[in-house]
């Protein structure tokens, strides 16, 4: 709507409109760009915006009401200004005199204290292809681990995680990400067998629970990777429901196009009760199949889809999620998260925080990700990657659409919630982040940089903070290397300074964030909490730009004297100051 009086919105059943987030309340108004102002009356005290973000057709201002003002109610409404005229806002919509909205404080979700999963350092390993310790549990066919991935095992293992947990904390890593551990068909291990086991080409439960008690006395959690859109084909229920179809249990657990044919199933069970995938591939052309007779992952034959409409299956993956809770793990990345019913993922989600708030769930979204409220408490940030690179590598967004954009996902989220997402530039899904940036290495720290200091978690790729080459899949899971003489110096002081920045600031763990332009496609990321400030200035461009015009705005009083001298910034250059 054109007519600002026709699109003011708040909603305080909402949380992205009203939320606490540590000492303060939060509140937000949507309104079209023409408003100029909000002014928030709570409590009979004002408060002007301290963030107005801006989405391109729209203006979000939020308001931060400290804690201690709030009491036991909170009862606001909004004044409004566009140029020329006034109006207020309240409970009953648009006018001269409004009715205040009125909320209970103990109502207001959120959180009081920083929780363990705001800010964190993730470190993401992809466990075949990370260190080879013991090589007596190696697969069959296992090639040395200095040479490229190309499909088969490189026998990297869970002692080996042990082994090089030095060189993850002295990252400063704070959790570590391990794709699939329980025992399965393939390298990647996406097709699980038993979700209740470790797979003995890794290891043994005892060397999972090492893991976690090793890790732990360093400060350090460890999150599994789960997927629960899909088993793998070999899985006991699978094969149960396979041989004795209507009469089995699990039938229902899975989705069966049509019957399988009985001539198939025999020869499949033996197939499957070793796992022969090369068998099973010439048993499926030798049949005439074309595609799997169930449902499945896209068209893949190892992984048949999950029948969420079957509560049983919610039942059973919960006793999964608090069996792994109970051997001490932080956490759950939901492999295909996007493709698992809401409500599926809501009853998980309740049960799993209901008996150990503390576990994240992190979904794998790689498709718009606001639509996830109340099913996990943070998702691969894909979306913020492609904005990013969207603009900086690939160009089909200007920098003021980047803005517009990174002011749309904050705004969409709680702050605390904001805090959580995993940001990524890389993963086991993509190609590597040195080779997407084309080696350019002044591009890639300042992407590493502004990934930083952005809300959210950062997460680090295994091998991204030594600038580990590799293209898509699966040549983005080469070794690791360890030869240290190896690993590029320049990439790796990059990631340690970013993260003793965020290791030692609240303000960029879970501080409230600005963000604006200023002069000719410079970006500006401005982060507090209270009295801790940290701002980042960054050169959007490939050539030389002025910063000086972007520091009035920042210091308004004696300090920004000291930067009116301040060089221009180099191409993809930044500065980054801090308030203390
Ligand atoms: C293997 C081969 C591939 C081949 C594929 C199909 O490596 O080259 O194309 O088989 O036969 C796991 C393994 C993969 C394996 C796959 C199937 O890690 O190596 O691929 O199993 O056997 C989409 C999904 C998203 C998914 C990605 C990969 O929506 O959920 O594709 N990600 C998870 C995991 C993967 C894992 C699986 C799912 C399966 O993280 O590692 O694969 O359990 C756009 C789209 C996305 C799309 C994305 C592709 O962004 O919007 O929807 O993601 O591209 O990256
Ligand atoms: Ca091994």
């Amino acid at each position: 709507p054109t007519d600002p009086r026709e699109y003011v919105v708040h909603d305080e059943n909402d949380e992205a409109f009203l939320h606490r987030h540590l000492d303060y309340y939060v509140l937000r108004l949507r309104t079209n760009t023409k408003v100029s102002k909000s002014v928030l009356i709570a409590n009979n005290e004002e408060y002007g915006a301290s963030v107005v973000y801006e989405t391109g057709f729209e203006k979000i201002f939020e308001h931060h009401i400290p804690a201690e003002k709030v009491g036991r109610a909170l009862t606001y409404y909004f004044m409004v200004e566009v140029p020329g005229e006034a109006f207020s806002y309240g409970f009953n919509g648009v006018g001269e005199r409004v009715q205040p909205f009125q909320v209970y404080a103990g109502d207001v979700k959120g959180f009081e204290k920083p929780s363990w999963y705001m800010g964190t350092v993730y470190y993401h390993v992809f466990v075949d292809s990370f260190y080879n310790a013991d090589r007596s549990n190696d697969p069959p066919g296992t090639v040395p681990d200095t040479v490229p991935r190309r499909h088969g095992y490189l026998g990297g293992d869970l002692k080996g995680v042990v082994v090089k947990l030095d060189h993850i904390v002295s990252l400063g890593a704070e959790a570590i990400y391990l794709t699939p551990i329980f025992p399965a068909g393939t390298y990647h291990r996406y097709d699980v067998r038993n979700y209740l086991g470790v797979d003995p080409y890794l290891g043994s439960t005892r060397d999972f629970e090492e893991l976690v008690r090793k890790a732990g006395e360093r400060g350090v959690k460890i999150v599994l990777d789960i997927t629960l859109h899909h088993m793998g084909v070999c899985h006991e229920f699978f094969r149960d429901a396979l041989i004795k179809r209507e009469d089995s249990k699990y039938w229902d657990w899975f989705v069966f196009l049509e019957k399988p044919r009985e001539d198939f199933v025999n020869e499949a069970a033996k197939l499957l009760e070793e796992c022969d995938y090369q068998g099973l591939r010439t048993l499926v052309s030798k049949a005439g199949y074309r595609r799997p007779f169930y449902e499945a992952f896209y068209t893949v034959w190892a992984m048949p889809r999950i029948n969420h409409e079957n509560p049983e299956t919610l039942k059973y993956f919960i006793h999964v999620a608090e069996t792994w809770v109970g051997r001490g793990v932080g956490g759950f990345r939901i492999d295909v998260a996007h493709g698992v019913m809401d409500t599926w993922l809501q009853a998980f989600y309740r049960a799993v925080k209901k008996n150990s708030e503390d576990a994240v769930i992190i979904g794998e979204v790689c498709d718009y990700p606001f639509l996830y409220k109340g099913c996990m408490d943070s998702y691969m940030n894909y979306w913020l990657r492609y904005i990013l690179l969207g603009t900086l590598v690939k160009g089909f967004l200007s920098p003021r659409e980047m803005v517009w954009k990174i002011g749309e996902i904050l705004a969409s989220h709680p702050v605390y919630q904001a805090t959580m997402l995993y940001n990524l530039l890389g993963s086991h899904d993509t190609p590597r982040i040195i080779e997407v940036v084309n080696k350019d290495k002044t591009l890639l720290k300042l992407l590493i940089n502004l990934l930083n200091l952005l809300p959210g978690s950062l997460a680090i790729y295994y091998g991204d903070e030594i600038g580990l080459e590799g293209g898509h899949d699966p040549d983005n899971r080469r070794p690791m290397r360890w030869n240290q003489g190896e690993w590029d110096a320049e990439v790796l002081n990059t990631y340690l300074e970013a993260i003793a920045l965020r290791r030692k600031h609240p303000a960029v763990r879970y501080g409230f964030t600005r963000t604006w332009l200023c002069g000719d496609g410079v970006l500006v990321v401005e982060r507090w909490l209270r009295e801790d400030r940290v701002i980042g200035l960054f050169n959007l461009n490939e050539r030389e730009a002025d910063v000086s015009g972007c520091f009035e705005k920042l210091f308004e009083e004696a300090s920004h004297r000291d930067y009116a001298g301040l060089k221009p910034l180099p191409r993809y250059g930044f500065i980054i100051i801090e308030s203390n």
